[in-house]
């Protein structure tokens, strides 16, 4: 058996070295998300209802997001509720706060099939009609907040899982001209604003991700204003697709900025301590999949607070979804983000004894890793080390541990003869395994 700990000189050697897992740290004195963030040059976001941003809610909404998007507030439901008669109280309220807090808004959104007023989808319009009403509304709202609002979600799913054009009031009345026309009214009320097109299961490579990128490609050739897209990233928990940085990365590659608007990683409730450690490694990948890609610019979370999330009245037995639990304490998903940010939180230790996993020699097509479990005031008798993979590696060959992987999931058990782990010692097992593009390093939980 060979037993190596591994000290700083040896892992000073080799990129992507993390030593996990070292004592607790306070989580009052965790670097905030957002200057994490900024020193990746990104932008962390989430979404709010304007109502809640008082005491606990708005503390965290200004201290750790450098970016706010209304959740329902600039809809044109909300906004126009009745023909001609507006209601910005809300979306005001967010700018103004966002402005107080010197944070970014990503106004959401301005043409959509959903949470339109009944005004609208019960009238009988004209192709002409519904023209003009659309440019009306666009001009309206854009023209509102001119130079306040970074991005506008100018169009919002407008497509079919299969990549056909989703059947809309706005595909139906105006056909799919609606998306440019869209744009370009938009970039007349506000030319400084980005503008994106925004839709959800475009997250990795398939059908639906690449009719979005054709009809990107098509308005960029053709001189339609768009800026980028957005990934809504709606996962269940265990699902980041295997695709998505080399998806954010082709985007990036048509010449447009990339955001992930709306993310929640939801889960079978209740939650419980695996859940957490797998929906933490899910919010990591995902971010690190974006600070991996200049033209990644935002991640921002669809709610930051299980007490504010879609998804429990959607999902009837599904939720907490979101980084902080109902109480506004932070979940492991929370140290997720961070760590995927660069920030050095730790996940508290099972018991006394925790798990390192390091990098000890990469080439082209292969690297090798190893990860040493420790005992301080506590022994072990048998162990086992998970983690996910976050770009695709794969396990090809396991030494001192037998390790079995499932698609991005690793699962590594003792042999028969290290099972054992005395107080104050220490036990390493090593492996090979594939990578292509990036070999970030992953969060490992010891059971
Ligand atoms: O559905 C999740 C998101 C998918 N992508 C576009 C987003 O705009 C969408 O957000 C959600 C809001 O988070 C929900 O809060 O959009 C839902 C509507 O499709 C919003 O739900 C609505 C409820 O359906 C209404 O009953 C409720 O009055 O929220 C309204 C305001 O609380």
């Amino acid at each position: 058996m060979r037993s190596l700990r591994l000290g700083l000189p040896l892992a000073a050697l080799f990129t992507g070295v993390a030593l996990l897992f070292t004592a607790p740290t306070a989580h009052a004195a965790d670097t905030p998300l957002r200057d994490l963030a900024a020193a990746q040059g990104k932008v962390i976001g989430t979404a709010v209802t304007g109502s809640k941003l008082t005491g606990t809610y708005g503390d965290l909404a200004g201290g750790q997001f450098s970016s706010l998007t209304p959740g329902n507030a600039m809809k044109w439901g909300t906004v126009e509720p009745t023909q001609g008669t507006f209601n910005w109280t809300e979306a005001d309220q967010i700018v103004a706060f966002a402005q107080a807090h010197d944070q970014q808004v990503r106004g959401h959104t301005l043409v959509w099939h959903s949470q339109n007023p009944g005004w609208l989808t019960n009238g009988t319009w004209t192709s002409a009609q519904l023209g003009s009403l659309l440019q009306n509304h666009i001009s309206t709202e854009v023209g509102r907040y001119k130079g306040e609002i970074a991005a506008w979600d100018v169009v919002n799913e407008p497509f079919n899982e299969d990549g056909s054009y989703r059947s809309t009031i706005w595909y139906n009345g105006l056909g799919s001209d609606y998306i440019a026309n869209a744009l370009t009214w938009a970039h007349a009320a506000d030319p400084a604003a980005k503008l994106y097109i925004n839709d959800y299961n475009v997250e990795g490579v398939n059908a639906k991700s690449t009719a979005l990128y054709n009809l990107v490609k098509s308005l960029k050739a053709a001189g339609v204003p768009i800026d980028g897209v957005g990934l809504q990233a709606h996962l269940i928990l265990g699902q980041v697709p295997a695709t998505l940085q080399q998806n954010i990365q082709r985007f990036a590659d048509l010449g447009v900025d990339v955001a992930i608007t709306e993310l929640d990683v939801r889960m079978a409730l209740p939650s419980d301590s695996t859940k957490l450690a797998q929906q933490k490694a899910d919010f990591k990948s995902v971010v690190a999949a974006c600070v991996a890609v200049s033209r990644c610019v935002n991640v921002t979370v669809w709610g930051f607070t299980d007490s504010d999330s879609w998804v429990d009245s959607t999902f009837p037995g599904y939720g907490a979804a979101t980084p902080y639990d109902a109480n506004y304490a932070p979940k492991p998903a929370y140290h997720g983000i961070a760590e995927a940010l660069g920030g050095t939180t730790t996940t508290p230790p099972t018991g006394a004894c925790t798990a390192a996993y390091a990098v000890s020699s990469q080439w082209n097509t292969g690297f090798t890793g190893q990860v040493t479990i420790s005992c301080s005031g506590a022994s072990l008798t048998s162990w086992k080390v998970n983690w996910t993979y976050g770009a695709g590696q794969q396990i090809t060959q396991a030494w001192n541990a037998t390790c079995t992987q499932s698609g991005a999931s690793v699962s590594c058990a003792n042999a028969s003869y290290n099972g054992t782990v005395a107080d104050g010692s220490s036990v390493t097992f090593g492996f090979n395994a594939s990578w292509t593009g990036s070999n970030p390093v992953p969060t490992v939980t010891l059971g």
